[in-house]
C-alpha cells in the first residue's frame, strides 16, 4: 500500500514534471542492485570490447535477463505508472557510463526528435548508477522546453566527430544556456523527464564514472515503428493491446551464458508464468 507521504511525493513530482519537464526521485532501488548494475557494465564492456561504454544500446538486451530483471523492478515501475498509466512497455534502454576524465558529452536534444513512436507518449527514467554532479557530467535540462514543438532529425545540426554520444544536437544558438539546472543525484535515485524537453551533458571530467541508465517506457498503445521486431520491445505491466506492438518473451538466466545476478531462480519461474500469459503478444518465430 502506498503511505501518505509517498502519494504526497508522487504528486509534487508529477506537478513539476507537467509544470518543467523533468522530476526527481531518492532513494529508489537499493545499493545491492546498483552494485549488479555496476557489474553488468563491466560485464557487457568485457563482450563487448569495440564498444565504448557511453554507447550500451537496447540492441545489446534482447537476450539479457539482467537487464529485463532490471528495467522490470516494481519499483520503476511504479514510478512510470504515475506518468504514462498502469499498463507499461519497454520501448529501449541505453546505458551512458562516461569513464573518468575521458567520458563524452550528449548535445543539447529532445529524445523524441529521435524516435519511431506513434504516438509520442513516453516518459524516460534515468537511473544513477552512479553519483552524478557537474564534475562527472551529470544530465542537465532546460525547464519548461517540453511545450516547444519536437524538432525533426533533420533539422538538428551533424556532429559525426566521434567525441559526443548522439552525433547531432541543436543548434546552441536555439538553446539559452543560462537556464540549464544540472540534475545532481545518488546512485540508486531516478529522475524523469519529458520527450519534448530539451536536455544533454558535458563530458566528464573528473577522476569519477558517471553511469546512468536511460529507461524508456511506452503505454501499450503507442506503436513501435520497426522493421520486423524492436530488439527492445518488451510488455511489462497491465493489459497489452492488440494488434499495435510484439513483444519478446522475458529471457530467462542460463548459467555460462549470462551474467549471474541474485535471484535468478525467482526471475525463470516470473518469466516462465509472464511469458505464457503475454503469448498473443509475443513475436511469432
Ligand atoms: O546520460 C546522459 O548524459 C544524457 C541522457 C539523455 O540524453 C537521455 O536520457 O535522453
Amino acid at each position: 500500500m502506498i503511505s501518505d507521504h509517498d502519494q504526497e511525493t508522487s504528486r509534487s513530482a508529477k506537478t513539476k514534471y507537467d509544470s518543467d519537464g523533468y522530476a526527481m526521485f531518492e532513494k529508489i532501488l537499493d545499493a545491492g542492485l546498483i552494485h549488479e548494475a555496476r557489474k553488468h557494465i563491466d560485464w557487457l564492456l568485457e563482450k563487448n570490447p569495440d564498444t565504448r561504454p557511453e554507447q550500451l544500446h537496447h540492441f545489446l538486451m534482447q537476450n539479457d535477463p539482467f537487464w529485463v530483471r532490471l528495467v522490470s523492478d516494481d519499483r520503476l515501475l511504479d514510478i512510470a505508472e504515475q506518468f504514462i498509466g498502469p499498463n507499461i512497455a519497454l520501448f529501449a534502454s541505453h546505458y551512458i557510463a562516461k569513464r573518468p576524465f575521458d567520458g563524452q558529452a550528449v548535445l543539447w536534444h529532445q529524445d523524441g526528435s529521435y524516435w519511431p513512436l506513434e504516438p509520442m507518449e513516453v516518459v524516460t527514467l534515468w537511473l544513477a548508477i552512479d553519483d552524478t554532479d557537474q564534475e562527472n557530467g551529470c544530465m542537465r535540462v532546460i525547464p519548461k522546453t517540453q511545450t516547444m514543438r519536437l524538432l525533426s532529425e533533420d533539422e538538428l545540426q551533424s556532429q559525426e566527430d566521434g567525441e559526443n554520444v548522439l552525433g547531432s544536437g541543436i543548434d546552441s544558438g536555439q538553446v539559452d544556456e543560462s537556464k540549464a539546472v544540472d540534475i545532481i543525484l545518488k546512485a540508486g535515485d531516478v529522475s524523469v523527464h519529458h520527450a519534448n524537453v530539451i536536455h544533454g551533458s558535458n563530458a566528464n571530467t573528473s577522476n569519477r564514472w558517471r553511469r546512468g541508465l536511460t529507461i524508456r517506457y511506452i503505454p501499450p498503445s503507442t506503436r513501435i515503428i520497426s522493421e520486423g521486431l524492436h530488439p527492445s520491445a518488451f510488455f511489462l505491466r497491465g493489459r497489452a493491446v492488440e494488434d499495435v506492438n510484439q513483444y519478446n518473451p522475458h529471457p530467462k538466466y542460463i548459467e555460462g551464458r549470462h551474467m549471474q545476478f541474485r535471484g535468478t531462480e525467482t526471475w525463470n519461474h516470473k518469466c516462465d508464468s509472464w511469458n505464457v500469459e503475454i503469448r498473443p503478444f509475443l513475436a511469432k518465430d
